[in-house]
């Protein structure tokens, strides 16, 4: 029906629905990109799935005057969780641009500066941590990297203490939060799903009900004083007293505690699967490895005791290329979605696209087109990321946050946060891949390496 469009074998009635991988659709997606090439579309019982990972046609796509993003699938069940908040509001809902417009000031660099000494405190947990380690301990990568990641965007958002590193389990919020985008990622809206979900839709209705009081709890408590409002730098302080310019009108604390809940989801897995990567990357790539060791020698110092500033984060270049390498070969948040604003046509007159047409810009393959990256696309080589490389490159051939105004807001934040991290934990450890791990992904709403596990000495050679 989207001819030409190529399209896998279909089955009646779902189509493309059940020969998709549920376990690993992502994978199985950018296999079939191989196959199909830069554009095919799924069948999903009716309803199609356009899917798009060419440079040329994404850079097309990627027009936000053609185009917006769409909120459908499991993002929409997402808004369980995330309600109107800026990751699962459609552009058009007034709340989008009212909390667009507050919040880019405490995702501004300015702002950075401020969270700066929470998100030293929180990695030096992380670095304390692994101090204490016996010789054999080893070091479950995924879980240290969220604890980091969680417990940063914890105290920089609201000045809350997750304090993941002074528990075996996560914080029950985790505990219910996880639990909750498991049974959304779960639901296909299948025939018969509801009768063999409802236990799981309980305990979704469970978990949102108690996730949502304990956030209602934190801006109750900060609302009881102006002084606290007016004291604290956090995110929470500048949403409640932040105003929209172009309405002049404030977020209600509904939409606050949406923003919240947004920024667990969307703040810790995806910045702890950047790092969780970058980690894999390095043990894989003793060379690259080593000229990151020497940068953090040069910008931070032998002096494991001197916390490291602002100013310094910030000229980890080499690590950041590293960084930027790992969201291209790995993005953490592997697809998006977006659809015509009106009927369309695509690809030089190709291909026709009706309004409203789901499309998915598949990121694992469009940061692997060659026609962009080069005939070896699956290495790793963080000089695609120097100033020179940057600079030649295409538009739009790089997304790991998203396109335009609905772009990522945090990504600066997670950036910092990132470059930080690494740079503190280079500053003291060898790093060893004592299982000779090898990359094993696993799909939630993120991607992450499963069973990643290392262990660390303190480095000798500087000593
Ligand atoms: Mn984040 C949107 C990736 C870190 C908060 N983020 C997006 C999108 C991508 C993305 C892709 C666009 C999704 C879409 O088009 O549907 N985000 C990342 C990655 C990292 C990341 C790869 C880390 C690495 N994000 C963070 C952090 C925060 C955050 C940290 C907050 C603390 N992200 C958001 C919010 C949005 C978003 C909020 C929605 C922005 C909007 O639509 O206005």
């Amino acid at each position: 029906r989207l001819d030409p469009i190529p399209q896998p074998p279909t089955k009646p009635v779902v189509g493309n629905m059940l020969s998709l991988d549920a376990a690993a659709p992502v994978q199985h997606l950018t296999r079939l990109a191989k196959e199909l090439g830069p554009i095919f579309w799924l069948d999903m019982m009716g309803s199609p799935i356009v899917v798009v990972s060419g440079h040329d046609l994404v850079d097309e796509l990627s027009d936000e005057k053609r185009f917006d993003k769409t909120v459908r699938g499991a993002l929409r069940r997402v808004r369980a969780v995330g309600g109107d908040g800026l990751f699962t509001a459609d552009t058009r809902e007034p709340n989008w641009s009212k909390a667009h417009n507050i919040l880019l000031q405490p995702f501004g660099n300015r702002a950075m500066q401020s969270y700066h000494p929470s998100m030293v405190d929180i990695a030096e947990q992380l670095v304390q941590k692994w101090e204490r380690l016996n010789a054999d301990d080893e070091i479950d990568v995924v879980h240290d990297m969220t604890a980091l990641t969680l417990d940063t965007i914890g105290l920089c958002g609201f000045e809350y203490r997750f304090n993941s590193f002074y528990r075996r389990d996560y914080h029950p919020f985790v505990e219910s939060l996880v639990r909750s985008l498991e049974t959304i990622m779960m639901t296909r809206g299948l025939p018969f799903e509801q009768l063999w979900m409802q236990k799981r839709r309980k305990t979704l209705a469970e978990d949102v009900a108690f996730m949502n009081k304990m956030v209602d709890e934190i801006i109750a408590e900060r609302r009881k004083s102006a002084e606290a409002i007016d004291d604290k730098k956090d995110m929470l302080a500048a949403m409640m007293t932040g105003v929209d310019r172009s309405t002049g009108e404030q977020l209600d604390d509904v939409n606050i505690r949406y923003q919240i809940n947004t920024f667990l989801i969307a703040g810790h897995e995806t910045t702890s699967g950047l790092l969780s990567y970058t980690l894999y990357a390095l043990l894989k790539h003793p060379d690259i490895l080593k000229k990151a060791y020497d940068e953090v020698d040069r910008v931070f110092g032998p002096d494991v005791n001197a916390k490291p500033t602002y100013q310094q984060v910030t000229q980890l270049t080499y690590i950041t290329q590293i960084l930027k390498e790992s969201l291209r070969l790995w993005p953490p948040a592997p697809a998006y979605g977006i659809s015509p604003l009106n009927d369309e046509t695509i690809g030089g007159g190709k291909y026709k696209l009706r309004k409203g047409t789901f499309v998915t810009i598949l990121v694992t393959a469009l940061h692997r087109d060659p026609s962009v990256w080069g005939p070896n696309p699956d290495a790793f080589d963080p000089e695609n990321f120097s100033r020179e490389a940057e600079a030649k490159r295409p538009i739009n051939a790089w997304k790991p946050f998203g396109n335009g105004q609905r772009a990522c807001i945090g990504r600066g934040f997670a950036m910092h946060e990132a470059a930080l991290a690494l740079g503190m934990i280079l500053q003291r450890f060898k790093l060893i891949d004592h299982q000779r791990y090898q990359m094993h992904l696993k799909e939630t709403l993120t991607i992450k390496p499963e069973g990643f596990k290392i262990k660390v000495r303190p480095r000798a050679d500087r000593e």
